[in-house]
């Protein structure tokens, strides 16, 4: 029985899907993938090229959304990740939607704000096992990526925080209108796990990749602080006194139930060993 879940350990969109597994209840190895690489190991896998990816005894599937959607055909005696009834799965199908396109904007943001840092790549690299130089290599490559694929530039900084801004506030009149603890329903599900996730870069709940400087090794953590702007700060702020950060930061503390596993273990590089 091997069930393995496939991700970069930065990524909320794989903080997304440990998440939902665990909600599941389900266990499973981690095994990160570098940057550039992995999209030769996904595509011929899954047919995306994107992280995370699950391979559940055999049964590959790509993207977070299509893993929750096989979770719950696979697993119904688990906990199910989306109702039943058509109208309350419809609804929390469209908060996952609003909750990725959210998503990309906080990618955007934090990413402008850190990529040029050392941060990134050190939460990233931290316990790749590679040489100095495979590690330069590596971190050159998802410095190059993450500018390239997300425009993560400070003159983007403007347009992507009014773009965030506007998802912000529809997402802040779900909170508000929600009874009880969870967005859609009245209990945990995909709605709840794709918002609270995707905010994670900013709202930097604990037992996450993003609970800087907890996360860092020593000396990386030290050099930390010194690197956060106090613009990144002030998004933070603002965001944790919304509704709908507020809504996260609780549900990130009574429902989140972390593994403790984000790090992950390293694939083996093409070359050096076999890819199972
Ligand atoms: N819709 C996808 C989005 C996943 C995604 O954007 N993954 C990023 C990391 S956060 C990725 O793999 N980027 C690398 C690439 O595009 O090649 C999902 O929900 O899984």
């Amino acid at each position: 029985m091997t069930r393995t879940l496939y991700q970069f350990p930065l990524s909320h969109f794989a903080e997304k899907s440990r998440w939902l597994l665990d909600a599941k209840g389900l266990d499973y190895a981690i095994r990160n993938l570098y940057p550039g690489l992995h999209r030769f190991f996904l595509w011929p896998r899954t047919r995306v090229c994107t992280i995370p990816a699950l391979n559940d005894n055999g049964h590959w599937t790509g993207d977070s959304t299509a893993i929750a959607l096989y979770l719950d055909d696979a697993y119904p005696e688990a906990p199910q990740l989306l109702a039943a009834t058509p109208q309350l799965r419809a609804t929390q199908l469209a908060i996952n939607m609003l909750a990725e396109r959210i998503g990309e904007k906080v990618r955007q943001l934090v990413m402008s704000h850190l990529i040029d840092t050392p941060i990134p790549v050190a939460m990233y690299f931290q316990d790749a096992p590679v040489s100095a130089f495979r590690r330069r290599m590596a971190e050159a490559t998802f410095r190059t990526a993450v500018k390239t694929l997300y425009k993560a530039h400070p003159r983007h900084l403007p347009a992507t925080r009014e773009a965030l801004d506007t998802l912000l506030d529809t997402a802040d009149g779900l909170a508000l209108a929600r009874c009880g603890d969870f967005i859609a329903g009245d209990h945990l599900s995909l709605a709840d796990i794709a918002l609270c996730s995707m905010l994670g870069p900013i709202l930097l709940p604990p037992d996450t990749p993003w609970s800087v400087p907890d996360s860092l090794h020593a000396p990386d953590a030290q050099h930390a602080a010194a690197h956060i702007s106090p613009d990144l700060l002030a998004v933070q702020q603002a965001l944790r006194e919304r509704p709908v950060g507020q809504y996260a930061l609780h549900i990130y503390t009574h429902h989140r139930h972390a593994a403790g596993n984000w790090r992950g273990q390293w694939q083996p590089q093409p070359g050096r060993s076999a890819l199972p």
